[in-house]
């Protein structure tokens, strides 16, 4: 039977480690486009694909149109920042790897599956909007 200290002991490692991280230093593996964008731009440190959906289904019809995935995706601008190219090479990316009956929409079920398949949505590099 182990002593109180050696138990202690043993035990010690992670939690220092725990209270001992610098707050800037995340030991967790690199975050998703799709995490960081919650986090940042809605303050939901859970990714969570319903909600993920759900909350940038922004006319509530369930499903993604065009207009909503080029809106969270920062690119929505009327300023002209973004190219029609590039705009339409974000469309084409999500519908080609999301859009599974390719009815140019995307369902939640859709989201869903792809979402837990593994996949996550790709960074394009265009994002985080400011605020
Ligand atoms: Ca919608
Ligand atoms: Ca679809």
């Amino acid at each position: 039977m182990l002593k109180p200290t050696l138990l202690l002991l043993l035990l010690l490692p992670p939690f220092l480690a725990l209270t001992t991280a610098h707050p800037d230093h995340n030991p967790d593996p690199p975050k998703t486009w799709a995490e960081l964008h919650l986090e940042q731009e809605h303050h939901i440190n859970n990714f969570d694909p319903g909600a993920f959906f759900t909350l940038h289904d922004f006319d509530s019809s369930g499903t993604w149109t065009h207009d909503e995935v080029l809106r969270f995706y920062g690119l929505s601008q009327p300023d002209g920042t973004f190219s029609e190219e590039t705009k339409s090479h974000v469309w084409r990316t999500i519908l080609d790897s999301i859009d599974s009956d390719h009815n140019d929409e995307v369902s939640m079920g859709e989201f869903l599956s792809f979402s837990n398949s593994g996949n996550t949505l790709p960074d394009f590099g265009v994002c985080i909007a400011p605020s």
